[in-house]
């Protein structure tokens, strides 16, 4: 299939997820075509089936705003034309889904029909879509398109009660390639990072209000008051100086590590012994199961679709958003034994597997095999 792809190109999950798509849809054979304004994080190799279109917008001082989703429809308009796509699976509702729906018009004029399958990522329904500015376009773009995707049930259940939603929404977990996460990675450097009696304690977002990185360092402040450990903090955002201040202010900043973004998370996650997530909301939690196919248990909230990936008592624990207090308690429970440590980093790799993305991946070209037979009939 020739397959375009729409994404925020991003550290953010949504982005991440699509670009691990397209990748692994290449492998399989399909023409990818990346469609966004800027090369997405991490895609490092174009190859012969794995293109980038980069989406411009002309800067004109008339505008207050520049139009992006103007420019990203009619550059879809032109790659679809020009590289046959026969489908666009655009990751993302706002303006993913809104642009890919004015393309979609503008080619029938000319007798094309490219189908559109939207996927939720969770922010554009939970957070952004469903302020009353967006809703209505939100509204339209997920009922206008061909086939609409969800990273967890618990989003899709989110989807239908906030929106008045016409169309089936599928869950397709998201994925991961397994064999970057190998736990068996020879090449780990934990030595560098901190002595063999230390714990190491890892956080990966990009430090928004959403994250809740204070209940981050709360936790791990009373970590280090019971054994000896260090946190490695990854991300770049709005919350980063406000988590430097803390941390000075409790005078463990010298315990903190700050990697800022990075492309080599499984080289981090190999030598982390838990990950820490006390989000707000989070409609699946990727970094989770980032972490726990590196075999880190995690210690989260429970919110959102958490629970869908993090299985309380297995692979980590849950608690309620805000109960710093529970989340200590259970990760003090987690390291403290070595035997026990030893289980639930065992038992973490074994849940990441239910979302390998061999078994995740065909979900998806079943749902494109299905949307283009169905967008012929028409
Ligand atoms: O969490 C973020 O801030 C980034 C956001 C995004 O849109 O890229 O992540 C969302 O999509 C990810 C991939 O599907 C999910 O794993 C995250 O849970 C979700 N974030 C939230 O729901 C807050």
């Amino acid at each position: 299939m020739n397959i375009g792809i729409v994404c925020y190109p991003t550290f953010g999950g949504s982005g991440v997820v699509a670009t691990e798509l397209g990748l692994e849809l290449s492998k399989r054979g399909h023409e990818i075509h990346f469609i966004t304004y800027n090369q997405p994080v991490r895609l490092e190799l174009v190859s012969h089936n794995v293109h980038y279109h980069e989406v411009n917008v002309p800067e004109y001082p008339l505008f207050h705003y520049q139009p992006y989703e103007l420019a990203l429809s009619s550059k879809l308009v032109d790659m679809v034309k020009l590289h046959n796509i026969e489908i666009l699976h655009v990751h993302y509702a706002i303006p993913h889904a809104y642009a890919a729906y004015m393309a979609k018009k503008m080619l029938m004029e000319e007798g094309i029909n490219v189908p559109i399958v939207t996927t939720l990522h969770g922010t554009d329904i939970t957070l952004v879509g469903s302020h009353p500015f967006y809703k209505p376009a939100v509204t339209f773009s997920i009922n206008k398109s061909d086939a609409v995707t969800a990273v967890s049930k618990n989003l899709k259940d989110d989807t239908i009660r906030l929106f008045d939603i016409k169309n089936d929404i599928h869950v397709v977990p998201n994925f991961i390639d397994l064999d970057k996460y190998n736990h068996e990675f020879t090449d780990c450097q934990r030595g560098m990072m901190a002595s063999d009696n230390e714990k190491i304690i890892t956080h990966i977002s990009n430090l928004r209000p959403v994250k809740r990185v204070q209940d981050v360092i709360s936790v791990f402040y009373n970590i280090q008051k019971e054994m000896p450990a260090k946190l490695m903090f990854i991300g770049e955002g709005p919350e980063k100086e406000n988590v430097e201040r803390r941390c000075e202010e409790l005078g463990i900043i010298d315990k903190v590590i700050f990697f800022g973004r990075s492309n080599e998370i499984d080289k981090i996650l190999c030598f982390s012994d838990l990950f820490l997530l006390p989000s707000l909301t989070e409609s699946f939690g990727l970094a989770a199961l980032e972490a726990m196919a590196s075999g880190v248990p995690v210690i989260s909230s429970n919110t959102g679709g958490i629970p869908e990936v993090n299985i309380n008592g297995f692979s980590g624990f849950l608690s309620d958003v805000g109960d710093v207090e529970d989340m200590t308690k259970n990760a003090l429970h987690i390291l403290s034994d070595a035997n026990r440590l030893k289980t639930f980093k065992d038992n973490a790799r074994t849940q990441s597997l239910k979302f390998d993305l061999h078994e995740i991946v065909p979900q998806y070209e079943a749902i494109y095999e299905d949307t283009l037979t169905k967008c012929l009939v028409l």
